[in-house]
């Protein structure tokens, strides 16, 4: 263990997701088992230390489980993605905006020190440069989880510029990982595809062949946090959301690197109501003020992503 074993104590929400289950592995290793206070709305398939039910909505257990785990550090990763919550707009905006407003309310009052707020590439819409768009650029988000998410990240400013409180968040792209599943977004094809041609030597997508989106490596996006949430604090100059970019592929490029490995696979395409959800947003970040100000680099490109993908899931 690399543990910095102090007494700091961590809540994460939403930590049997999809990047929760990854993450929250990364945060035991460094702050030590005890340390680490898991919660989420179901109990998590395996043992993964201290796991507490909590569901983000309900504010009283949100204040209880701070007050008496005295938690000076939260990771808010509990959320509702893009396809799904345009089928429940308004379970989506409470789950990802309202929780959040009221955890910040919480943290001021109950004295927790660091938050860390997982943003989205959804924040963007079609009125945004969609190649290497810009850190700074006016949000009209498409969907209600970019607008949930776009107002999560005005809160973060106002609770930085009006009391001080260090919350660090990214502009996640889609995320690719062998360890956990990605749930109801717009980006998931871009696993399930591995998982379908292995078992089934065929996937058909729900996005068209050429369909551009940003992604990144799992590895790459808990590095990415680890390494933000860990920087001096005069290095973190903005605080509502930095982009990020890991690789941009087409489902078309993907499948060709696949077939270099399975060369059987067949992709078969059936577009549905994401492929307009996917028209707004970025074909590709640019990301250079996190490069400036946290040394942020990917590692995983196409062909290592694909790679190791297949590796472990074979
Ligand atoms: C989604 O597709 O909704 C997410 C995201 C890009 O935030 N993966």
């Amino acid at each position: 263990m690399t543990a910095s074993m102090d007494n700091h104590k961590i809540l994460i929400t939403g930590a049997n997701g999809q990047v929760g289950s990854v993450l929250s592995a990364a945060l035991r290793e460094k702050h030590g088992i005890d340390n680490v206070i898991h919660t989420d709305i179901s109990a998590p398939e395996s043992e993964i230390g201290h796991f507490e039910f909590l569901n983000v909505i309900d504010t009283d257990s949100m204040r209880e489980l701070i007050e008496t785990y005295e938690i000076k550090e939260i990771y808010h990763l509990a959320a509702i993605l893009s396809a799904n919550g345009e089928r429940n707009p308004r379970v989506t905006w409470n789950v990802n905006f309202t929780s959040y407003l009221n955890l910040l309310e919480l943290s001021l009052e109950l004295g927790v020190q660091k938050i860390f707020f997982p943003s989205t590439i959804a924040v963007f819409g079609p009125t945004t440069p969609r190649e290497h768009t810009p850190q700074d650029v006016p949000l009209l988000p498409s969907t209600v989880y970019g607008m949930s998410k776009a107002s999560g990240e005005y809160w973060n400013q106002y609770y930085y510029d009006q009391y001080r409180l260090d919350i660090r968040s990214i502009r996640y792209p889609g995320i690719i990982g062998h360890q956990s599943m990605p749930g109801g977004g717009t980006t998931d094809y871009a696993v399930e595809i591995f998982h379908d041609a292995i078992s089934k030597g065929s996937y058909e997508c729900y996005l068209g062949p050429d369909v551009r989106l940003p992604m990144i490596f799992m590895d790459d996006a808990i590095q990415a946090t680890m390494e933000l949430m860990s920087a001096p604090r005069e290095n973190v100059r903005l605080h509502y959301g930095y982009n990020i970019h890991g690789l941009d592929f087409t489902p078309a490029e993907l499948a060709h690197e696949i077939q270099k490995h399975l060369p059987d696979f067949k992709i078969t395409y059936a577009p549905d109501e994401r492929e307009n959800i996917a028209a707004t947003w970025p074909m590709s970040i640019d990301d250079s003020q996190a490069r400036a100000d946290w040394d942020w680099q990917a590692r995983y490109d196409l062909e290592a992503l694909v790679s190791t993908m297949i590796h472990h899931l074979s």
